[in-house]
């Protein structure tokens, strides 16, 4: 990785500039496509669906849902240890989920106003786990378990089949282990398309989750501004480590390596206080890497992955400028503060705190902002499969003490009929009370 010092705040932030998605006519060319599958979904539902993966995965399938017989024969696949691991996971992202639901607390504004919020779930969701190298059983958890929580009465799930019509069988098991059933083989955009329409199999959802490709990305873009809520813009993966100099170089390569792996456009990013520090996590990654299976990804990520050297200001000038999804935090105690963290998806404080931890198992949910929406967006969590309503009543007395306040406010947006809201109240009361 290229060691890159005494850098303004401008140098900076051009040397982690994230690599450039597709532009140009070859983005036109995209979008172009990924209209036209949309358009044909809209209009030829399941028929469609059919062609498109004959025509984009190489396979012709005989029915779009995955039957319960196929789903139990899956079971039968998965490896023991493999299904305890995954119900261990479970266990631990179901705890921390848990925990976000929020208890109701009723509000006394001003005298006899009461004001709350309660959530409700949203109806019916989608969740888009993709196929490909990596079958995303982890992603199943993270999508389905607080999906389950918040009560969502539909949930349905879509994947690529493979090459044979099949969806992998830890797919179907993990989804099964959250209790969805509903589970269809399509992928790609047409799988956005169906989700956000709906087709004679697949219901239309409200809102649609899950990483994917540039087209399916594309494709969720397209349906949010047609009416159907997404989770977040989905990006490349990347991770920022920061470390000092007691840092064990071991660790920080590995971190930065299992970021790279993730694909050619990923970036691992590190910040640490010395170019002896750099050149020793450069030998770790060159060391490691070696022994790793994906390493033409991996080097394809790096090549745009710097090491920053930079004093303990500027690299948390750098980290706020960046917005990493993933931040490892590998410094002493006393040579950091969380509370100058404003702008990451999620971190992983101390040496022992692998992001490996939290895309898997620890808990906390590893659908996040990339691409620096960091700086405005949360990542997935129960939140993101409800919706809040807020409630309010009023006493006689309430009503009457704000009377004033709504009065004016009504008169200085010359809206008479909202005044004439109270004052018709204010009159009854007075009539019945003065009678
Ligand atoms: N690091 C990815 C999540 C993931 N990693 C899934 C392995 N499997 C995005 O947070
Ligand atoms: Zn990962």
């Amino acid at each position: 990785m290229k060691i890159l010092e005494k850098l303004s705040r401008e140098e900076a932030q051009k040397a982690v500039k994230r690599p450039a998605g597709m532009q140009g006519t070859s983005f036109a060319q995209l979008r172009n496509s990924v209209d036209q599958i949309m358009e044909q979904v809209k209009t030829r539902g399941d028929k469609a669906l059919f062609e498109l993966t004959e025509k984009l995965d190489g396979v012709a399938i005989h029915s779009i849902q995955v039957h319960d017989a196929e789903i139990e024969a899956a079971m039968l696949l998965i490896d023991k240890d493999l299904k305890k691991a995954l119900r261990t996971a479970k266990r631990n992202i179901e705890k921390f989920h848990q925990s976000q639901v929020e208890e109701v607390r009723k509000v006394e504004t001003s005298s006899g106003v009461t004001c709350w919020r309660e959530s409700r779930p949203i109806e019916s969701v989608g969740l888009y786990i993709p196929g490909g190298r990596a079958p995303l059983i982890s992603t199943v958890l993270m999508l389905g378990v607080p999906a389950v929580l918040a009560g969502c009465r539909q949930i349905i799930l879509c994947s690529p089949p493979d090459a044979h019509g099949q969806i992998h069988p830890a797919i179907l098991y993990a989804a099964s282990l959250c209790g969805i059933r509903e589970v269809y083989r399509v992928g790609g955009s047409q799988a956005i398309a169906a989700m956000a329409y709906g087709t004679e199999s697949i219901p239309k959802v409200d809102k649609i989750f899950g990483p994917g490709n540039q087209y399916v990305t594309e494709a969720k873009m397209m349906v949010q501004s047609a009416g159907t809520a997404i989770d977040m813009p989905a990006g490349p993966s990347e991770v920022l480590v920061w470390a000092d100099d007691q840092a064990n170089p071991d660790f920080v390569a590995a971190d930065l390596l299992a970021q790279a792996e993730h694909g050619p456009d990923s970036q691992a990013v590190l910040i640490c206080e010395s170019k002896t520090f750099a050149e020793k996590v450069n030998r770790a990654v060159g060391q490691q890497k070696s022994h790793l299976s994906r390493e033409s990804t991996i080097d394809a990520a790096l090549e745009h992955s710097p090491i920053v050297v930079a004093d303990r200001v500027s690299a948390i000038q750098l980290i706020n400028d960046y917005g990493p999804e993933h931040l490892i935090i590998q410094r002493e105690r006393h040579h950091y503060d969380l509370s100058d963290i404003q702008h990451a998806g999620s971190v992983f404080v101390g040496p022992y705190s692998p992001e490996t931890a939290g895309d898997y198992a620890s808990g906390t949910n590893h659908t996040l902002p990339t691409n620096g929406y960091a700086r405005m967006h949360s990542g997935v969590s129960l939140d993101s499969f409800v919706k809040k309503i807020t409630f309010q009543e009023l006493t006689q007395d309430g009503l009457k003490k704000l009377s004033g306040t709504l009065q004016l406010l009504a008169d200085a947006e010359s809206l008479d009929a909202h005044r004439n809201a109270v004052d018709v109240r204010l009159k009854y009361l007075d009539e019945t009370v003065n009678s």
